[in-house]
């Protein structure tokens, strides 16, 4: 009987790695399942991801064990301006030998090593000679899930991790609250998730005139919620929660109005845009219920970052609130223009709740209207109008984290032929152009450049109501997304499109549902 064998191809691999080089004239590694998987203690989990990986692909069983033939996982010394996440691959005949400072660095390696690999129901793969030396480009590797529009259990969510995992992301970024709907619980505050997480029907495709009828609702328990943070950090993710305020807040005020200009009543928003309502920012009690949110948050997210939100705050109830009007007074605001003294108002609720954060160790993240009124350095902007935000908050001293809509807005199509297309948000991002991405141009001054930490895409769920839906809208473009965060130096286009192809194996064999390519994104690869 013939053995089904494979070989293992390190071109083929997205991201593509730093540098590999074939030693030629040397047997490469047979793995089949006498082959050992030896590591020290603190990397029993690497160890069991890549035995779980390999097996994924393959009919091979590994087991952690001593053994002279084996893949060797190795922590070594961190090197002073070398990466934590950065590893290195060697594979002689006697052994594949992965070495990091971290074991994040290891996952890595591990991601590498089995994307590498076409799955077949092979019984030994054959690694070649190589050495591979691999670092990524920027610290934040970033991808965003909206779970107020659509909610998604944390069985998906965890899955959507597997799959950001496998494309070397770091960060995922949970929009936990909007008009539509408040999905974390605050047990000082029940209501949020019994009132303010229901709404009474969803508009119908983008006619904003229509309703459903079908209630909606969904909330996660904080067990969830921690069990979620787990998962995440096994893989090497660390979730980053947004609440955002003191805009896209009727979530909160349908169920405490109180905290409203106009004390209500409000709903819960059954169509998608932006709402004039806000929080009240002359209300003591509101300062009071962020940070009382925020404590929470804290509680059950470690992330060194939280997100604060910042964007599309509508000023118009602020301007004929009494309370409003007379805290601006109080904190002496002067600013003139027709929102300027509003747009104070807004930092100062921003500061408030950046102090609080700072006092429990952590950073804050806003969207880059935050810089409007003007906001500590401390904080790290997120700049989605364009680039522009993004640079000057750069200039100003800020961090700042790239997802601008023209190339990181993965609830646009895919393709401009839309009737082949599910219903999605009203703009056009093909593949290609999440590819060209760079977040920082080679001309960029080193004074910005350094404070450029990394990109992101967001995949707002407005239009986007199912777990497979939210696959479609993903693959492949996470693939590109992840070569603009990981790879210094970019290949062409063309021969991205054919790892890709590679790539794809993969996510059948997840059963992840991708959006197929078509003569479209290969024929761009002409141009
Ligand atoms: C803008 S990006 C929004 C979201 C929408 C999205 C739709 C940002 C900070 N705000 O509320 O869902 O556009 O693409």
């Amino acid at each position: 009987m013939t053995m089904a064998k494979c070989v293992a191809d390190y071109n083929i691999i997205i991201p593509h790695p730093v540098s590999m080089e074939m030693t030629t004239g040397h047997d490469g590694f047979r793995l089949d399942k006498n082959a050992a998987i030896t590591c020290s203690k603190t990397l029993d989990r690497e160890s069991s991801f890549l035995r779980q990986y390999i097996n994924d692909v393959s009919s091979i069983e590994l087991n952690k064990r001593k053994g002279a033939h084996r893949i060797l996982l190795l922590i070594t010394q961190p090197v002073k301006g070398i990466s934590p996440e950065a590893y290195t691959i060697r594979i002689n005949s006697k052994e594949i030998r992965i070495s990091a400072s971290s074991s994040a660095g290891i996952f890595y390696g591990i991601q590498s090593l089995r994307k590498s690999i076409q799955p077949t129901k092979t019984e030994f793969i054959l690694f070649p000679a190589a050495i591979i030396h691999d670092a990524p480009r920027f610290a934040y590797r970033g991808m965003h899930i909206d779970v107020s529009r659509h909610f998604f259990t944390v069985d998906f969510l965890k899955r959507y991790i597997d799959i950001l995992a496998l494309h070397n992301i770091n960060r995922m970024h949970l929009h936990l609250t909007d008009d539509q709907g408040w999905r974390m619980p605050v047990p000082k505050y029940p209501l949020l998730t019994t009132i303010g997480a229901k709404r009474s029907g969803t508009m119908i495709g983008r006619d904003f005139s229509s309703n459903d009828s079908i209630p909606y609702s969904g909330a996660y328990t904080t067990e969830e919620l921690r069990s979620l943070v787990k998962y995440a950090s096994e893989r090497h993710i660390e979730i980053i929660p947004e609440i955002d305020m003191p805009g896209h807040m009727l979530g909160v005020l349908s169920a405490y109005p109180q905290l409203g200009c106009t004390g209500g009543p409000y709903q819960v928003w059954t169509k998608w845009g932006v709402s004039d309502d806000v929080l009240c920012a002359g209300n003591p009690q509101t300062l009071q219920f962020l940070q009382d949110v925020f404590a929470e948050v804290c509680d059950i997210f470690p992330s060194e970052y939280i997100h604060i939100g910042g964007d599309e705050c509508p000023k118009i109830r602020w301007k004929n609130c009494p309370k409003c009007q007379a805290k601006i007074k109080e904190l002496g605001i002067k600013e003139e223009g027709q929102y300027g003294a509003e747009n104070k108002l807004q930092s100062y609720i921003q500061e408030s709740i950046e102090k609080y954060l700072s006092s429990r160790g952590r950073h804050v993240i806003g969207w880059d209207e935050m810089l409007e009124g003007g906001i500590t350095p401390d904080a790290t902007i997120m700049s989605w109008r364009g680039t522009g935000g993004g640079m000057e908050a750069a200039k100003q001293g800020h961090d700042v984290i790239m997802t601008p809509v023209s190339n990181c807005y993965f609830d646009y199509y895919q393709s401009d032929d839309r009737s082949k297309e599910p219903l999605a948000f009203n703009s056009y991002l093909p593949l290609k152009k999440v590819f060209e991405y760079n977040p920082c141009p080679d001309k960029t001054p080193d004074s910005i450049a350094s404070h450029i930490i990394g990109v992101q895409a967001n995949l707002w769920t407005e239009y986007i109501p199912t777990d497979t839906h939210a696959e479609y809208m993903l693959l492949p473009r996470l693939a590109a997304l992840s070569e603009v965060g990981w790879c210094n130096i970019k290949g062409s286009y063309t021969d991205f499109i054919s790892r890709l192809t590679h790539l794809t194996l993969l996510y059948n064999r997840y059963q992840y549902n991708f959006r197929k390519l078509d003569d479209k994104d290969i024929g761009d690869t002409t141009k």
